[in-house]
């Protein structure tokens, strides 16, 4: 026994060590829990699931420092058969948006949270999704990162922005004013769920809905934009790229679906 104990040893450490040596600085991991009772969709984090939940962890900054933002944001991710869910909460002093108008520009000019979803993880076309704090909704088929087909012809954004999450239902609750910087708000909540089925042609070679064990590629950013003051914005996000561009599909997030008990 102490034999086998004293063969055994040596290899284990030797695999840590090579594990330790191979995982980039820039991976996140994250377990994603099935939930066994109903999400609400409302904006309100008062689910016993949303609460036991992990957070996926702290962002970082995207503009070439990496350093803890300024404007803190907190992500949390479910799962069931029908569903991803989502739970984002923002800290923000001054909320404001003024488009309300969803697949027609880029939310991101003004202020708006980001999810960058690639359900099979082969780095190509993924999803983009925006929600800004009057549940505004880009929801956009990014057919690759580089913004082209797979002809190589660049990409026609009409034909991005036609590309529906088919079924995702979303809420948020502002707490504060909208639009109003003579006061100090506290933030919002965002909460959505994205139907499996509705993720349609991105899905590509993803098991509809995941097996547990599966993993799938997501991040979460955020613009954060102050309206007076210079720089005038702040970019960040779970997963860190180390660029000023969020389409880093390599770099995002591997979230795996944990099995229902
Ligand atoms: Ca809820
Ligand atoms: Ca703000
Ligand atoms: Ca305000």
């Amino acid at each position: 026994m102490l034999q086998i104990a004293h063969f055994v040893y040596p290899i284990v450490l030797i695999a840590i060590t090579a594990q330790a040596q191979e995982a980039p600085d820039w991976a996140r991991h994250y377990d994603n829990a099935f939930v066994s009772s109903p999400i609400v969709i409302d904006g309100l984090a008062n689910e016993l699931a949303w609460q036991l939940a992990p957070e996926v962890g702290p962002f970082t900054r995207f503009q070439n420092d990496n350093l803890v933002p300024q404007h803190q944001t907190m992500a949390k991710m479910l799962w069931d058969q029908q569903y991803l869910y989502f739970l984002i909460a923002v800290e923000d002093p001054d909320i404001w948006s003024t488009m309300v108008e969803g697949d027609k520009d880029c939310l991101c000019k003004e202020e708006t949270i980001e999810l960058f979803i690639d359900p099979d993880g082969d780095g190509k076309d993924y999803a983009e999704i925006h929600i800004n704090s009057l549940d505004t909704i880009n929801d956009i088929w990014i057919p690759s990162k580089q913004f082209k087909y797979a002809n190589g012809e660049p990409v026609d954004w009409p034909d991005l922005f036609s590309w529906t999450q088919q079924g995702m239902r979303h809420a948020l609750v502002n707490h504060g004013t909208v639009n109003n910087s003579s006061d100090v708000d506290q933030g919002t909540v965002f909460e959505l769920a994205l139907p499996w089925t509705g993720f349609g042609k991105i899905a590509g070679s993803a098991n509809i809905p995941p097996q547990p064990g599966d993993v799938w590629r997501i991040n979460v950013n955020r613009y954060e934009r102050l309206r007076t003051a210079q720089p005038s914005k702040e970019l960040s996000g779970w997963a860190p790229l180390d660029l000023q561009s969020y389409h880093v599909p390599e770099r995002l997030g591997y979230v795996r679906f944990v099995s229902p008990e």
